[in-house]
């Protein structure tokens, strides 16, 4: 049980591993090729364990969780999976002696970017958890090709590149060959009676196979290894002979390359869907293929779906794998020949629903005509389902029309993904304790009122072995110290910590290993940039996608009032700051590129003159992803969660960075308002309106000019995005900012202007007594502990998939008995 190699064992396993794939000995094998060796060990050791967690989680009949996302946002797995297997240390030494360093190793290994933002990376931390925690538990993604594009800046412009992961990535990867499934798009649906039996036949359709890829996603100390399932589509017609013994060849080609294309490439937008047909495609292909998977694991282990709901959870993670709710019904109709109610009742308890975000244009519909060109026997039963549905509200709420128009499932030609959600699932729930007030107040409302038992929250977390642990060594080191090692699986315990708020030697060492870590994020950044920071000034991060409600701009305003300030006075005695940005926008997103632009012009523009840039710095990091944020989030002082309240659902970069000893300057948004109720006030930065303000501001209509007349330091700071940075005018984006009603800024910049201004000036002062501040960092990493994903994967695991841990003793005796 357990298999755990020795040193001998390790250095063995490379060695064989490079003779065997590379034709190489470890004295002439380059990084590349020794990372590879490295990581299929590792791959061996997971797959191994991931038999024997597969085994007793069998034994013992326990019921299943199935995580169906879009996204995986997994960054790198070397590191986590070595740390994870207690084997870093071994590797190590094992490596030294063959004449590599471990650290270096690590950085060979491209991201696995599979997602592009918030909902891929919470995916990934929960993988890490459920591992963790020995829940018997399997994701399933899409095996994108290309991940999330590469940014590039070019003159302060972003531009796209392909991101190529799967040369060096894939090797994570176990193909299964013996777990293909046939997902059909278009043709015609046929309905006969035979012997008295409806049988459908789906005919003249598009048939594309769906290959499985495993990768084994480690936990810490524990038994379960679990896999994530990545489909990746292959064309089953594979060339078309005719064509190409025509002489044809090129067509030949790309015929068989239709059908491919629904795995290539992985939508880079976030919080905005586009209405795609080929998105359309991979949700059907992601829903289709592993609810066919679950059954064929299901009926292999038990021969009937009678208790499919007793021993299955299927979980879609926001709308986009939402079609497993009509496919599994399909399925259980048309193959299984269930009758309605009883297949209905058989999906509505076993899928539940987490939504993600309340942004009206991030809420997905798909035009009602072309789905069913598309999916022909899907559409008719989610009319099916809607039929149903809407004689169920007619019957609660008789004449409610406009009720009813707003639940129903198809509507005005479209056809709502959240409502089919939250029609199929027998629990939903918000991601922080104001986002799921939110929905039940306001965007599902009238679902509320009819299923008040469905909705419950699961406030985020995130995977704080990673976050913590294996990111600040340093911060890991001090805490094993002062408070032992059990936080790393008991986060709560991480509390403890706050005996030492009053340890002026603890405290100390807190300051001595954040400046170690912004040393190192400075080198980082003089590699990337050029820019040399100095390492004494406050460290200010805003990292995250680049979105107008994320308001990055409010950040920029506030900067550029201090270059202002700082250009008029030259002997202003001000601490010096640098701000950080890191983040993608959506290619077709025009003023999310555009605020790249500024945060770059600027940047250049204060780069170039001598007098500033010592007090003042602007950054930006090209290409944010998993492994950027490592290397941000231990050495940030500063956490900027600035969003318009009542817009970002949860935030998880706020939990990471208060983790890693950042104070929080932030609205009441998300799980901003957990994290003050966890730090309390001293310790934490809060400025602007509520999002109860942000409504009634709304309703009584938002006069952005208002602000701006009344205040100096404003209108200065909007002449000056007028005139502009580094020969680049924003006058574009200064309009944008005081345009009065209509088409003007609706995430209210100029409203919280002044209080955020203030809030952070405030901040800046307390930063010069620095054991204080040192104390209010303790403080945070001391309340952090909630924000795990150990605590959220308990509470998903007991209130909505009702799942238990796989106990090993237990289970090992009912396998013997
Ligand atoms: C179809 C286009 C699209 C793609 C992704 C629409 C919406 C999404 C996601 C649901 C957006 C997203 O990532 N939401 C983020 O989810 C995080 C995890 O719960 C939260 O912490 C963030 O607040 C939320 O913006």
């Amino acid at each position: 049980m357990n298999f755990q190699p020795d040193a001998e064992a390790v250095r063995t396993n490379i060695e064989e591993k490079l003779l065997r794939h590379f034709g190489t000995v470890p004295a002439s094998a380059t990084k590349e090729q020794v990372f590879k060796a490295v990581a299929m060990t590792v791959r061996d050791i997971l797959t191994r364990r991931r038999g024997e967690f597969k085994h007793l989680a069998n034994g013992c009949g326990a019921k299943r969780v199935y995580y169906l996302c879009m996204e995986f946002m997994l960054g790198r797995s070397l590191r986590s999976n070595l740390c994870n297997l207690g084997l870093a240390g071994t590797y190590r030494d094992v490596l030294g002696e063959l004449g590599f360093d471990l650290d270096e190793i690590f950085e060979i290994e491209p991201d696995a970017g599979l997602g592009s933002g918030g909902l891929g990376r919470l995916a990934a931390c929960f993988m890490d958890s459920l591992s963790s925690l020995n829940y018997p538990a399997t994701g399933f993604s899409i095996c994108y090709e290309y991940g999330l594009f590469k940014q590039k800046i070019v003159d302060g412009i972003q531009v796209e590149l392909p991101d190529i992961w799967l040369p060096l990535g894939e090797v994570w990867l176990i193909p299964r060959t013996d777990r293909t499934f046939i997902v059909r798009f278009g043709g015609r649906v046929r309905e006969v009676w035979n012997d008295g039996r409806l049988e459908v036949h789906h005919e003249d359709c598009e048939e594309v196979e769906a290959v499985a890829y495993d990768m084994m996603i480690s936990g810490a100390d524990c038994k379960a290894v679990s896999p994530l399932r990545l489909w990746r589509a292959r064309d089953l017609h594979k060339f078309n002979m005719g064509l190409f013994t025509q002489g044809q060849y090129t067509r030949a080609l790309e015929e068989s390359n239709n059908a491919e294309i629904i795995s290539k490439v992985l939508y880079p937008s976030d919080n905005h869907t586009e209405g795609k047909m080929l998105r359309l495609a991979q949700q059907y292909f992601l829903a289709s293929a592993s609810v066919q998977s679950i059954i064929r694991d299901h009926m292999a282990t038990y021969k009937t779906l009678d208790n499919f709901p007793d021993k299955v959870a299927i979980h879609i993670n926001d709308t986009h794998p939402a079609l497993c709710i009509p496919e599994l019904m399909r399925i259980l109709l048309d193959e299984y020949y269930f009758d309605w109610e009883r297949a209905w009742d058989t999906v509505t308890r076993s899928v539940s629903y987490t939504n993600h975000t309340i942004m009206p244009e991030a809420l997905e519909c798909w035009n009602e005509a072309l789905f069913k060109l598309r999916l022909p026997r899907i559409y008719e039963i989610i009319r099916e389902i809607n039929e149903r549905f809407c004689r169920e509200v007619w019957n609660a709420f008789p004449g409610a029309w406009k009720r009813i128009s707003d639940m129903s499932i198809i509507s005005y030609g479209q056809i709502k993904m959240a409502n089919l959600s939250i029609v199929g699932s027998h629990h939903v729930n918000g991601v922080s304790k104001l986002h799921t007030e939110i929905l039940k107040e306001s965007t599902f409302k009238e679902f509320y009122r009819l299923y008040p038992k469905k909705f419950t929250n699961v406030t985020n977390g995130i995977a704080h072995r990673r976050w913590l642990c294996y990111i600040n060594p340093g911060l890991a080191d001090l805490l094993d110290e002062c408070i032992g090692p059990g936080y790393r699986n008991r986060p709560e315990l991480l509390s403890d910590f706050l005996k030492f708020s009053d340890d002026p030697a603890v405290l100390g060492r807190l300051g001595e290993i954040k400046h170690h870590n912004k040393i190192r994020l400075a080198k980082h950044i003089y590699a990337k940039t050029g820019q040399r920071i100095d390492t004494r000034s406050v460290f200010d991060a805003q990292i995250k996608r680049m979105h107008e409600y994320k308001r990055q701009l409010l950040n920029v305003l506030k900067i550029i009032g201090l270059y202002i300030e700082l250009k008029e006075n030259t002997g202003l005695d001000l601490q010096p700051q640098t701000f950080i940005f890191g983040g993608k926008a959506a290619p077709g997103y025009h003023m999310a590129r555009r605020i790249i632009n500024l945060i770059c012009m600027l940047s250049r523009e204060i780069e170039s003159d001598p007098g500033i840039r010592e007090r003042l710095r602007v950054i930006f990091i090209e290409n944010y992803n998993v492994s950027e944020a490592e290397i941000i989030m231990p050495a940030t002082e500063i956490s900027e969660q600035i969003s318009l309240a009542g817009k970002e659902a949860s935030g998880t970069g706020c939990m990471k960075l208060m983790m890693n000893g950042a104070i929080t300057i932030g609205t009441l948004d998300g799980a901003n308002v957990e994290i003050l109720d966890a730090v309390g006030k001293e310790n934490m930065y809060i400025f602007g309106l509520s999002s109860r303000e942000v409504d009634e501001l709304w309703l009584r209509g938002y006069n952005s000019v208002e602000y701006y007349a009344q205040n100096e330091r404003l209108i200065k700071i909007i002449g000056c995005l007028q005139k502009g940075f580094a020969g680049e005018s924003f006058a574009d984006v200064a309009a944008y900012l005081i345009a009065s009603h209509g088409v003007s800024d609706p995430y209210m910049c100029l409203a919280d202007f002044e209080s955020y201004r203030l809030t952070h000036e405030s901040m800046i002062r307390a930063y010069s007594d620095r054991e204080k501040w040192n104390r209010m960092s303790l403080r945070n990493i001391a309340s952090s502990g909630y924000f795990a994903a150990d605590r959220a994967i308990s509470e998903y695991a007991r209130e909505i998939w009702g799942i238990r841990e796989v106990d090993s003793k237990a289970a090992y005796a009912d396998t013997t008995s």
